[in-house]
């Protein structure tokens, strides 16, 4: 059986965001059962944790038998292709999939990112209105770029729902919590079609039905501030 990590609770907007909802999401697409070990602050910081997990993130993929992984760009494209499912068979097709799928990961995610760090992590009111507008250019001319790379298809590689539709779909959830897909509309209708997919949904109301099961005191965020200090 395979099991993943996941958070217990997290805030409001992160919900429906961490990035388990990737995993969970291919392995619904492929039809593969698994369950989730929830986690606290303390637990992420554990050695055991640790061991599995480098740097104390979720999620992990656990199975019988197998390797330990961790990066959800890993899991998911080792699950597609274990499942031979969301994959093109075309030659041409699977290299234009990998070449998104790496695009999603390392060249849009990071600015994304950034601008996340500066809505939700820093504190600084003044910090962040200095940092603001540059993160928020260079991501816009990221969006801009990917865009006209999708052009006037409906999925990235080919004529199918391929897992470089799931990446970049999930990667630009961060820019959506920011309102920044609104000047690009073929954008927004490709994260639509892929969201459309019941594998989506459901990985979405699983994740969020354990934060509804949880509250912040769950997370024993004192307990692991008092194990980092000392
Ligand atoms: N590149 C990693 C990123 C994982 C990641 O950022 N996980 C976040 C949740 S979305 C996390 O565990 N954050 C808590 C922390 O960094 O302490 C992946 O794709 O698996």
């Amino acid at each position: 059986m395979i099991t993943i990590t996941a958070f217990k609770w997290v805030p409001d907007f992160a919900q429906g965001n961490v990035r388990d909802h990737r995993v969970r999401w291919v392995l619904n697409e492929v039809g593969w059962p698994y369950q989730v070990r929830l986690l606290d602050a303390v637990d992420q910081r554990s050695p055991d944790y640790r061991a599995q997990q480098p740097f104390g993130q979720v999620p992990i993929m656990e199975e019988d038998g197998r390797a330990t992984m961790f990066e959800t760009g890993a899991i998911v494209l080792d699950v597609a292709r274990r499942a031979g499912k969301l994959l093109p068979a075309d030659d041409a097709e699977h290299s234009r999939m990998l070449s998104w799928y790496f695009a999603a990961l390392n060249s849009i995610e990071p600015y994304l990112s950034n601008l996340a760090e500066v809505e939700y992590f820093m504190k600084d009111e003044e910090e962040k209105a200095k940092r603001r507008p540059g993160v928020l250019k260079m991501a816009g001319k990221r969006l801009k770029e990917l865009e006209q790379g999708l052009g006037e298809r409906d999925w990235l590689a080919g004529d199918m729902f391929t897992v470089a539709d799931l990446m970049i779909s999930s990667v630009l959830k961060i820019a959506k919590t920011r309102d920044l897909l609104n000047g690009f509309p073929t954008l927004v209708a490709h994260q639509e079609r892929c969201f459309a997919r019941p594998a989506y949904k459901k990985a979405i109301a699983d994740q969020c039905a354990a934060f509804a099961q949880h509250s912040p005191k769950d997370m024993k965020y004192d307990a692991a501030k008092q194990m980092a200090a000392g």
